[in-house]
């Protein structure tokens, strides 16, 4: 990335960095071309689209116009616009089930010349509505800012049942086939309705729609100009297997017997895995933290915004107590910082291999999301990796899987699964990223953001992808690199949970800049974040510091840059500048 320049903040969060030809052919000296401009456009048909829309292998079930309103979750009313509903490719599956790509597209009657790919969370199997969903804490959305949004279920119905995955082509559609199956549809859609296609396109999720945009960057690079990447699965089966290694050893240090509600099923109860660490216990872990790191960005303002610096200054084993006696919330066993400690590095299998990434040490380890995802979510969701995630597909119990044979599994291949999980699910050329380089130079753009203390994926395996997109991209090869700054920056949002929550400044829309940085030119050098204090119309979060403004505003920086304290009014974004690390 390159040496990092300070930004004053106040002046202009959004900078011009270049004035290029609009819409010119890749220059000889290797600037991304620009792309232009979108076009709005007026809705031209809705309730007849059913009837006059011929597509192959697409039925749509039905076309109508939503008025104006109602008040979305989110606290924004949404425009007039047509809600089509339909499917894809609908077929008996090899398992004798029933299966379709279902999808909803919401075209509003005001359009602004763009698509929106809505991708979505979780193991898909839900229609969710397309009302273009864009991460981190509700602000706004796709559709409310004019975009033509589609969302889909991937191919698969039931957002809880992962036995989908033990189907060949359902996996692939959950992998990446329906977004590439939908996407020359939804096209298509768009010129039927407003008698001309979208000029510019874009794709975006969190977490497992933080996936899907990884891979379609990779995949579909021509499809789409700009990719805004949340929270990244992008190694999800090996994310899912380092929770089902850490799982069983969370019930070792947890209260024998203890149990909780599932969280899905009303009669059956799981393990009580909190016991194992509880929240009084990550408090202590998360005081630690930031009284070691909390000042290193130069503002004791409970925010450790220099993660890096944090990683070498904060040490588990020095900076925690250790018990000497009853564990009393305020200390750690020595058994509890090893397994912690273990758990932040990735976890290993029996034979040494490292499962998935470490860990960041930050400031959220306290709040209930993280414990969700530790304790609850290791039980009640990571077992589907075994369906969906390993060849050949099996059951997993998640207090008794062979953690050496699932880690093979996510690489094998068999006569029913001639692609590996591996490559079917997570991101192709992740680990060199090369191909990217044709998205670079067509003038598209990737924006990525990651919760810090995201706990099931790693903000650290994310900053190693860009680490490994720069390398790929240097120029002469195998130089210093710089060359992915220009079409793909990611903003670490320090404190934030998955996706969403924790305690820090939230809510943000990385929408409009990256629609900027694509159609404009203007390279975002920082986004404004917002905490959701009281009053907050996004809803707010109950993680917020006592302490704080309920309208804290900071900076979030491209990464590897941190935002530095430059004096003022502790609670603004204005005093802050984005500097190198
Ligand atoms: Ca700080």
């Amino acid at each position: 990335m390159k040496a990092a320049a300070t930004v004053a903040a106040a002046a202009a969060v959004l900078v011009a960095c270049s004035s290029g030809p609009r819409e010119a052919a890749r220059s000889a000296d290797g600037t991304p071309a620009r792309l232009k401009a979108a076009v709005g456009a007026p809705l031209q048909a809705c309730d007849a689209l059913p009837a006059r829309f011929a597509f192959e292998q697409t039925q749509l079930a039905s076309a109508a116009a939503v008025a104006a309103g109602p008040v979305v979750p989110n606290g924004h009313a949404v425009a007039a616009h047509c809600l089509v509903k339909g499917q894809m490719r609908a077929r008996k599956g090899a398992d004798g089930q029933d299966y379709a790509i279902g999808f909803e597209m919401r075209l509003p009657q005001a359009w602004n010349g763009r698509f929106y790919h809505q991708v979505n969370g979780g193991i898909d199997g839900v229609v969710q509505p397309a009302l273009g969903a864009l991460g981190g804490g509700p602000l706004t959305g796709a559709l409310a800012q004019g975009f033509a949004v589609i969302s889909s279920d991937a191919g698969h119905t039931g957002r809880q049942n992962p036995r989908f995955g033990a189907e060949p082509q359902a996996r692939a559609d959950y992998g990446y086939q329906a977004v590439g199956t939908l996407t020359p549809m939804a096209k298509a859609l768009i010129v039927a309705a407003y008698g001309k296609g979208p000029d510019r396109s874009y794709i975006g999720g969190c977490s497992n729609g933080g996936r899907h945009t990884m891979v379609a960057a990779a995949r579909y690079g021509e499809q789409y100009d700009g990719y805004l990447v949340g929270a990244p699965g992008y190694r999800l089966p090996n994310a899912a297997l380092a929770q089902l290694w850490a799982a069983p050893q969370w019930k070792a240090l947890a209260t024998p017997d203890a149990t909780m509600p599932h969280p899905f099923n009303p009669t059956a109860r799981i393990a009580d895995l909190g016991t194992a660490l509880t929240a009084a216990e990550r408090q202590t872990v998360a005081r630690a933290i930031t009284l070691r790191c909390d000042a290193l960005d130069g503002a004791r303002d409970g925010i450790v915004a220099h993660t890096a610096s944090c990683q070498a200054e904060f040490s588990l084993e020095r900076d925690v107590p250790t018990c000497s006696g009853q564990r009393d919330g305020q200390c750690l066993t020595a058994a509890q910082k090893n397994l912690l400690g273990a758990v932040y590095a990735g976890g290993k299998t029996p034979s040494g291999q490292t499962i998935y990434s470490p860990f960041p040490w930050d400031s959220g380890i306290a709040a209930a999301n993280w414990a969700q995802w530790k304790f609850v979510n290791s039980q009640v969701l990571d077992p589907a990796a075994g369906f969906i995630f390993m060849t050949p597909p099996r059951p997993l119990d998640p207090f008794k899987v062979d953690i050496e044979d699932g880690y093979k599994a996510i690489y094998a291949t068999d006569a029913t699964f001639r692609e590996s999980a591996d490559t079917v699910i997570t991101m192709p050329g992740k680990e060199n990223p090369t191909q990217l380089a044709a998205l670079r130079a067509r003038g598209a753009k990737m924006l990525l953001y990651h919760g810090v203390s995201d706990a099931i994926f790693s903000a650290s395996d994310t900053a190693a992808f860009m680490q490994r997109l720069d390398r790929a991209l240097s120029q002469p090869p195998g130089g210093a690199g710089g060359r992915a700054a220009d079409f793909a920056r990611y903003f670490p949002v320090t404190g934030m949970a998955h996706c969403t929550g924790g305690p820090a400044t939230d809510q943000f829309d990385a929408l409009t800049p990256l629609v900027r940085w694509v159609e404009q030119g203007e390279a975002p050098e920082a986004l404004t974040a917002s905490a959701r204090g009281a009053g907050n119309a996004g809803g707010v979060n109950p993680e917020l510091p006592a302490g704080w403004a309920p309208s804290r505003t900071r900076l979030l920086c491209p990464w590897p840059q941190v935002a530095r304290f430059q004096g003022g009014d502790l609670e603004s974004a204005a005093s802050f500048r984005c500097e190198a690390p």
